[in-house]
């Protein structure tokens, strides 16, 4: 009877109001998700980090990490690049500050939650390079305390120098020695086939977490 159809329209416009409200909630809340802080990707010119934060993008976006390859050419970043990023439930953004702005790096110290040096591993020349900017890195008192990563890159490299060199012109196990309590670690990774990225997600995560405790 016309009962039994009201009693049906009534409970399906209940139902729609309440998908309506639930996905309007969860919007809510994906969107108020609150940010967790800075990382500051810093190293010399062509050591891969504008190819880093790509990479960085895709393992974010909801498509997921799959293993195919990202558009490798990259165009030399002038100045500071910002991205805003969602992993898991955390909000934070990356700054790629370029080499030709080390000078001012340290004017970003203060504002990040994490520090990422990202270091390029494929020939002897560069990473000395890196093993200067390094330790001058270390040596900045405004870091004291920020969970700070060494990313050996471009592991995938065909000319990509063997682990004992590296450590050798990195001069890591010393670093480790005269950094002991700090905040300090090291990653091999690729930006450009995505090697090791997981991991350093995962240090993220923890630096992020750390920083807001
Ligand atoms: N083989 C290889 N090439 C890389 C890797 N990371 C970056 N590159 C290349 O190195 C060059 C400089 O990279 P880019 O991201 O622009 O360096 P940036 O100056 O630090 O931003 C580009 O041609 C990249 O494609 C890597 O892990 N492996
Ligand atoms: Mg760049």
């Amino acid at each position: 009877g016309p009962g039994r159809l009201n009693a049906i329209l009534l409970s399906l416009f209940a139902f729609l109001s309440w998908s309506l409200f639930v996905g309007v909630m969860l919007r809510a809340r994906r969107r108020t998700r609150p940010h967790c802080g800075e990382v500051l990707v810093l190293g010399c010119e062509g050591s891969g980090k504008t190819l880093l934060c790509r990479q960085l993008e895709r393992w974010c976006s909801s498509a997921a990490a799959t293993a195919q390859a990202i558009d490798s050419k990259t165009v030399p970043s002038v100045g500071v690049e910002l991205l805003e990023l969602l992993h898991g439930n955390r909000r934070f953004s990356v700054r790629e500050v370029g080499g030709v702005m080390q000078p001012v790096w340290y004017r970003y110290f203060e504002g990040c939650s994490a520090v990422v040096f990202v270091a390029d591993s494929s020939s002897a020349a560069a990473a000395s390079s890196a093993s200067i900017e390094w330790y001058n890195l270390l040596a900045a008192r405004a870091l004291r305390g920020t969970p700070t990563l060494l990313l050996l890159n471009k592991r995938d490299h065909p000319t990509a120098l063997p682990q004992p060199t590296l450590q050798l012109l990195l001069r890591t196990p010393e670093c480790e020695l005269h950094m002991r309590g700090l905040p300090v670690a090291m990653l091999s990774i690729s930006a450009l086939t995505g090697e090791g990225m997981g991991s350093f997600l995962e240090w993220i995560g923890g630096a992020l977490s750390r920083a807001s405790a």
